[in-house]
């Protein structure tokens, strides 16, 4: 059969599951299907190479689906590739199914979590970025609607693509003019969507989204321009149906089973091709084998260091033993001592400029791709990217990102650079490990353990130089904890990490003097807290006073909270107003977190019956 035929078919076929399936699940979008049929026809059943046996294939062409509630075009695409069965298609969005409403990697071939729209380009740019790096000679191809295109990350995607030089990377444009409560911001004007991705650098061609020849021939061209290319594609929303074809107010609805009758009848017939035969394998490529130890010489120190530099110091000393560790900064490696690891290994160094939301979204795309990303910039900053923060999380990601000047102790800059909302945005994230060292061996114990663990993991660091508290090659384990004074005496325990354990031990000292020992707990995995720290606790006369540089909410004084469940007295000191600039001790004086707090604290909550 010729292929033009061919591919029509197999789209048809595309659109028609599409329709059975949100009928069957009672939601969905397939309207949006609909408009991206022959595209992806095109790409699954020609353009991509890949191995149906092994999405981690490294021979394997990438594939991310920006506009992820599309998620049911993408399934019934691989249920066409025979790699799950067309009867699991009517499982979609069931409990038991991984066929979920928009993808998530619990469907093994899914790279990234999508459906929060605008983050595909910035996974796509990881992933070709990946590819280059690896020398691997494949391509990635991401879908985006038109309507996410309004998405100030696409364009950060875009920016960086085209300075990297991605000429493995395309873009394919769904232009189907609708959103979800209406217009998009340019509707038909295809000229505006090729004239932003020139500005920004890459090659542009527009074409007919259904044309399957035109397709083809767009996507040849992609390889052989020197630049990103986006292939800006007219469609129609709801196509090959009359009544939802470019109609507003479709928009994530599935059909009743009278109007799937009408649609199906529209669309005619199941066409009988078999597209498995249509899929093309790879050539095998040889995938780098890559050292990857996480256990990493240690550096020494001898006076007081800030933990963002030893955190510098100790992505070295990993970099020489892992050599999947790469580093992703957003001009602030100065700040962070990322720019050590730039020093020391330029190939594996990537510079994305100001723009964190794709910075994360470059993590989630190379470590899909088998390297381990550390981002780095300052906690503040990473609030800018919490919902790529957060589907990363969704994604199962192997990233680790780090955030530096932390809390008020940052001092003269002020409350924009003060990282104080931080612990709350990462707590939250099922499977999120949050460490926060206090010195630069447990900086060293910590960067360790987050890169032995596979998962997202979050390393708090501070920007003043801190004593030095630990042992050289002390081991910080994910989930522990370290008591740091202790007595048969004890009347109050003091949990603090960071900052705040040098001001408990200030306080242990003063309060040594009036008599009252006390018990300090440094809780350095803020999540998972240790549950031994209860038993510590309990230890001194279930009274605690907990102590962090951080806003009340969200940090370790609720950590903790939830962990003692009521069995303990608690007095939480942390940020309550809004900080200024000033020194950092007058600042952790203000606001309620320093050592003479910590002595009051301990003072009052003994006293309490
Ligand atoms: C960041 C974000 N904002 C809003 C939504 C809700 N939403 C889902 S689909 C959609 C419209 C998308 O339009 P377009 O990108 O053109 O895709 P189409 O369905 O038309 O193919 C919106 C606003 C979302 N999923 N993500």
């Amino acid at each position: 059969m010729d292929k033009k035929k061919a591919l029509e078919k197999i789209a048809q076929r595309l659109r028609i599951h599409s329709f059975k399936m949100t009928t069957k699940a009672g939601s969905g979008h397939p309207t949006t299907c609909s408009s991206m049929a022959e595209l992806a026809a095109c790409l699954f059943f020609d353009e991509m190479r890949y191995n149906i046996h092994d999405p981690f294939d490294w021979s394997n062409d990438e594939f991310v689906l920006s506009k992820g509630h599309a998620a049911p075009l993408l399934w019934a695409a691989y249920a066409e590739a025979g790699i799950i069965s067309q009867k699991s298609l009517m499982n979609l969005r069931k409990i038991t199914s991984t066929l979920e409403g928009h993808p998530t990697p619990r469907m093994k071939w899914v790279k990234a979590a999508t459906g929060s729209l605008g983050q595909g380009l910035s996974v796509g740019v990881g992933l070709a970025l990946a590819m280059k790096l690896g020398k691997c000679p494949r391509r990635v191809y991401v879908v985006l609607g038109d309507g996410e295109c309004a998405e100030g990350a696409v364009w950060e995607a875009a920016n960086q693509a085209a300075l990297a030089g991605l000429d493995n990377l395309c873009a394919i444009l769904d232009i189907n003019r609708l959103g979800q409560s209406g217009v998009t911001m340019h509707e038909y004007d295809l000229d505006a969507y090729e004239r932003k991705f020139k500005a920004f650098g890459w090659n542009a061609i527009q074409i007919d989204g259904h044309n399957i020849p035109q397709i083809l021939s767009a996507l040849k061209k992609a390889k052989q321009s020197k630049k990103p290319t986006a292939i800006v594609a007219k469609t129609i929303k709801g196509k090959g149906v009359s009544f939802l074809e470019d109609r507003n107010g479709w928009h994530g609805k599935p059909l009743n089973r009278e109007d799937l009758q009408r649609a199906l009848d529209e669309l005619g017939p199941m066409p009988e091709i078999d597209a498995k035969k249509y899929v093309r394998k790879p050539n095998k490529l040889k995938k780098p084998q890559l050292k990857r130890g996480f256990r990493f010489a240690k550096n020494t120190y001898s006076k007081e260091t800030a933990t963002r530099r030893a955190y510098g110091n100790a992505l070295v000393s990993l970099g020489k033993v892992n050599d999947s560790v790469v580093c992703i900064d957003g001009d602030v490696k100065n700040s962070t001592y990322a720019d050590s690891f730039f020093a020391a290994y330029p190939k594996r160094s990537f510079d994305v400029f100001i723009a964190e939301q794709n910075m994360v979204g470059i993590g989630i795309g190379m470590a899909a791709r088998g390297y381990l990303p550390f981002l780095a910039t300052f906690a503040a900053f990473l609030c800018r990217a919490h919902d790529q923060i957060r589907m990363a999380g969704y994604s199962f990601s192997n990233m680790k990102l780090v955030g530096s000047h932390v809390g008020v102790s940052i001092g003269a800059d002020g409350p924009s650079q003060m990282g104080l909302e931080d612990l709350a945005l990462f707590r939250p994230i099922p499977g999120c490990a949050v460490l926060y060292p206090s010195d630069a061996y447990s900086t060293e114990g910590c960067v360790e353990a987050m890169t032995k663990y596979r998962g997202l993991a979050y390393l708090r660091t501070s920007r003043p130089a801190t004593p030095i508290l630990y042992k050289k090659g002390e081991a910080f384990p994910i989930g522990g904890s370290k008591v740091l004074k202790k007595s048969q005496k004890d009347k109050v325990a003091v949990v603090a990490a960071g900052i705040t354990i040098h001001e408990a031990l200030k306080a242990y000292e003063d309060l040594k003097k009036d008599n009252i020992p006390i018990r300090v707990i440094d809780a350095y995995s803020v999540q998972p807290l240790d549950l031994k720290i209860r038993t510590e606790i309990a230890k001194a006369g279930n009274k605690v006073v907990v102590v962090e540089d951080h806003f009340r909410s969200g940090g370790l004084g609720d950590a903790l909270a939830s962990l003692l469940a009521g069995e303990a007295d608690i007095l939480h000191l942390a940020v309550d107003e809004l900080p200024r600039s000033g020194e950092p001790h007058e600042l952790l004086e203000k606001y309620g977190i320093s050592a003479e707090h910590i002595k009051q604290a301990v003072k009052q909550i003994i006293k309490k019956k």
